[in-house]
C-alpha cells in the first residue's frame, strides 16, 4: 500500500509537471553570482513569486553561479534569446551604452540616497537604450559601497604603484591606469584563483564579494572603505520572450520586479554594514584610506567624470542635469 501510494504521488507529480510545461512559458534565468549571494537569492525569490502567482502561465527557473552562462556571456545570451531572462553587472556594459556605466563613476554618488537618485535620473534613458536592443528592463539593485582590498598595507599613492590589480569593468581599469596600478579584467567567479595564484594582489569591490569569496584565505589582509560608488546589477528579458506573455502575466512580472527591487536595495544596505563586520571578524584590517589617498582618488574621479561626460554626449548631460 505504501509503495502504491508512492507510485501514485510520483505519477501525479510527473503529470503536473508536463501540464505546466505544456500550458505555460518557461524561462531560464541566467545568474552570474553564487546561490548564496544576495542578488541571486533575491532573483530566486522573484522567480518563485512569478511562477506561483502567474497560475502556470510562466515558470522561471534560476541558474546561479554562472551555471547556464558566465557573467561575461549573459547580456548577449539574453539579447539573442538563448536565455529568456538574466542578470548582469551594468557597468561592465559600457561598450553597449555608456549610460550603463554611470553608476561606476567615482564620487558621483557616495550614499544609498544619492545612488537611488542617480538610478532614477538615468533609468529612462537606460531603459530606452535596452529597448532599442530588443531587451525589456525589469529591475536594478546596487552592490554595497566599493572599497579597496590589498594584500599589503596601503599608506600612500606610491604604495599603489605597480600593484597587480583585479578590475571588473572599464571604470576600474581606468582607475588603475590613472593610479599606476597594473589592471587585469577578471570576473567575480575567478577572484579566488586570481589572488591565490598571485596573478593579482589588490582590487576594488564590495565587502560582500570579499566576504563571499573568503578573500582573507587568499592572503588579503586590508580593506579600505572608499565608498566611492554603488554599481548595480540589472535584470533584463528578451523582448520576443516578453511578447509571448499575455498582458496580465506581464503585469505580474512587473509587479514582482518592483518588489524584488525594493527588497534588493534593503538587502544591499544591510550587507553594507554586516559584510564589513564579517571581514573584520575574519581578522582583516578594515578602515578608511588616509587624506592623501582620498584626495588622489577624488582627482581620479574628476578626470573620469569628464571623460564619461564626453563619451555619453547629450544623453549623459541630460542624466547629470536630472541628477543634480
Ligand atoms: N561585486 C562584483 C561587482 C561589484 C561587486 O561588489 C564583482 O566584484 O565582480
Amino acid at each position: 500500500m505504501k509503495l502504491l501510494n508512492k507510485i501514485l504521488v510520483v505519477l501525479f507529480a510527473i503529470l503536473l509537471n508536463t501540464n505546466l510545461a505544456l500550458s505555460g512559458e518557461k524561462w531560464d534565468m541566467a545568474l552570474a553570482y553564487g546561490a548564496g549571494n544576495f542578488h541571486s537569492a533575491n532573483a530566486t525569490e522573484f522567480a518563485k513569486n512569478v511562477s506561483e502567482n502567474s497560475g502556470g502561465k510562466l515558470t522561471i527557473v534560476t541558474h546561479p553561479g554562472g551555471s547556464l552562462y558566465k557573467g561575461g556571456e549573459i547580456f548577449r545570451a539574453v539579447r539573442t534569446g538563448q536565455a529568456q531572462i538574466g542578470e548582469r553587472f551594468m557597468s561592465a556594459l559600457g561598450k553597449e551604452d555608456p549610460l550603463l556605466e554611470v553608476d561606476s563613476q567615482p564620487f558621483l554618488a557616495t550614499s544609498y540616497d544619492d545612488a537611488m537618485n542617480l538610478y532614477q535620473a538615468s533609468k529612462p534613458e537606460i531603459v530606452k537604450g535596452l529597448d532599442s536592443k530588443g531587451l525589456v528592463f525589469l529591475y536594478a539593485v546596487p552592490w554595497p559601497a566599493q572599497g579597496l582590498y590589498s594584500k599589503k598595507e596601503i599608506n600612500s599613492v606610491a604604495d599603489l604603484k605597480g600593484l597587480k590589480f583585479r578590475a571588473y569593468n572599464s571604470a576600474t581599469i581606468r582607475i588603475a591606469e590613472l593610479t599606476g596600478m597594473a589592471p587585469t579584467k577578471i570576473e567575480a567567479a575567478e577572484i579566488s584563483q586570481a589572488f591565490s595564484t598571485g596573478a593579482v594582489e589588490s582590487m576594488i569591490t564590495s565587502p560582500t564579494t570579499g566576504k563571499n569569496k573568503k578573500i582573507w584565505e587568499n592572503g588579503v589582509k586590508y580593506f579600505y572603505d572608499i565608498a566611492a560608488w554603488f554599481p548595480k546589477n540589472m535584470v533584463i528579458v528578451n523582448k520576443d520572450a516578453w511578447n509571448k506573455l499575455d498582458s496580465k502575466t506581464q503585469k505580474i512580472v512587473m509587479q514582482e520586479a518592483s518588489k524584488a527591487e525594493k527588497k534588493g536595495w534593503a538587502l544591499s544596505k544591510r550587507g553594507n554594514k554586516d559584510d564589513k563586520k564579517a571581514l573584520a571578524d575574519a581578522g582583516m584590517k578594515v578602515g578608511k584610506v588616509n587624506a592623501e589617498l582620498k584626495k588622489h582618488f577624488e582627482g581620479v574621479g574628476a578626470t573620469m567624470s569628464k571623460e564619461w561626460a564626453d563619451r555619453a554626449g547629450s544623453r549623459g548631460q541630460g542624466v547629470l542635469a536630472a541628477y543634480k
